[in-house]
C-alpha cells in the first residue's frame, strides 16, 4: 500500500472502527464525538442492557449485535462487519482518545508494518490500578518469550482487515488480544508499539482492571489463550517476528 507521507488517516483512506461496548452509554458519546473525520464507528455490542446499541445507532453508528459473549466475540463481529481495507479497535470507555488513530494508521501505511498496537502511558494519578499493571507486566514478559516484545496487551489496534480475519483467532473472551499478538508474531508479522495515553473511564463500570475479580478473569482467559497457542508458531513455519521499537 502506498503512504500519504504527512497526512493522517485522509479522507480517501476511511478506516473503520471497532468500538466493543458492553453497558458504555455514560462513556460512548464522548469517544464517538472524538472519532476523527473519515473514521467510522462500527459498535460490537453483546449484552447491553443500558441502552447503548440504541444511543450508538442514534449517533449514526453501525450496530453489530453478537449473540456469543465475550469481549472476543464481540470484537470479532464487528470486525466481520467493517468495510474497510485499513480496521482499527480501541476501547469504548473514553480510558484512550481515538485522536491518536490517525497517527497509527499513517504509521501503519507509511512504514509498512503489519500492527500498530497502542501502550498505555497514564495521563492521571492511580488510572492504572497495581493488580492491571503486574499481570500486564507478567503477560508481556510471556509475549516476550514467544518474540512478540510488546510491552502492553494491545488494547488499542490499527491493521489490515483482510490480515486479522486471516490470523484466524479463536478466542472469544479477554484472551483474544493476546492472542491476537502471539498469533501476529508467529506469522511474522511487524509490530510497532506506540506510547498512548491512557485516561480514567468515562463513566460506566470497569469489566477488567478496576476490580481484582475483572483482572484475575482477565488473566485467566488471557492464560488460556497462552496454553493454546503454543511457543513456535500456530500458523506454521514463518519466522517470529521481533518486534518494534
Ligand atoms: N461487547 C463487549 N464489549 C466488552 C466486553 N467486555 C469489555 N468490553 C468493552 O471492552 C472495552 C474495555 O473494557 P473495560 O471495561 O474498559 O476494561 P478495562 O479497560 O480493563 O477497565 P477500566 O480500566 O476500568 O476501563 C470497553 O469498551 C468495554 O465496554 C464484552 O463482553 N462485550
Ligand atoms: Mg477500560
Amino acid at each position: 500500500m502506498s503512504g500519504d507521507a504527512g497526512h493522517a488517516a485522509p479522507r480517501s483512506r476511511p478506516v473503520d472502527v471497532v468500538l466493543p461496548c458492553l453497558n458504555e452509554v455514560e462513556a460512548l458519546p464522548s469517544v464517538l464525538d472524538a472519532l476523527p473525520e473519515g473514521f467510522d464507528a462500527v459498535v460490537a455490542d453483546n449484552g447491553s442492557t443500558d441502552g447503548t446499541p440504541e444511543l450508538a445507532a442514534s449517533r449514526g453508528a453501525l450496530v453489530v449485535h453478537e449473540a456469543r459473549k465475550g469481549y472476543g466475540a464481540a470484537v470479532h463481529a464487528g470486525l466481520e462487519a467493517t468495510r474497510t481495507e485499513v480496521v482499527a479497535v480501541i476501547d469504548a470507555d473514553g480510558s484512550l482518545d481515538p485522536a491518536e488513530l490517525p497517527a497509527m494508521v499513517t504509521l501503519l501505511c507509511d512504514t509498512g508494518v503489519d500492527l500498530v498496537v497502542g501502550r498505555r502511558v497514564p495521563a492521571a494519578r492511580g488510572v492504572w490500578p497495581w493488580h492491571a499493571r503486574l499481570s500486564n507486566l507478567v503477560l508481556s514478559g510471556l509475549m516476550r518469550v514467544r518474540g512478540v516484545g510488546v510491552r502492553d496487551i494491545a488494547p488499542v489496534r490499527v491493521a489490515r482487515r483482510q490480515a486479522l480475519l486471516d490470523l484466524g483467532i479463536t478466542d472469544r473472551a479477554f484472551g483474544y488480544p493476546l492472542e491476537l499478538l502471539i498469533r501476529a508474531g508467529a506469522a511474522g508479522w511487524r509490530i510497532r508499539e506506540v506510547d498512548v495515553a491512557y485516561r480514567p473511564r468515562a463513566g460506566g463500570r470497569s469489566k477488567v482492571s478496576g476490580s481484582v475479580r475483572g483482572t484475575f478473569r482477565a488473566v485467566r482467559d488471557m492464560t488460556r489463550a497462552l496454553a493454546r497457542t503454543p511457543r513456535g508458531a500456530p500458523s506454521g513455519d514463518r519466522t517470529p517476528g521481533t518486534p518494534n521499537r
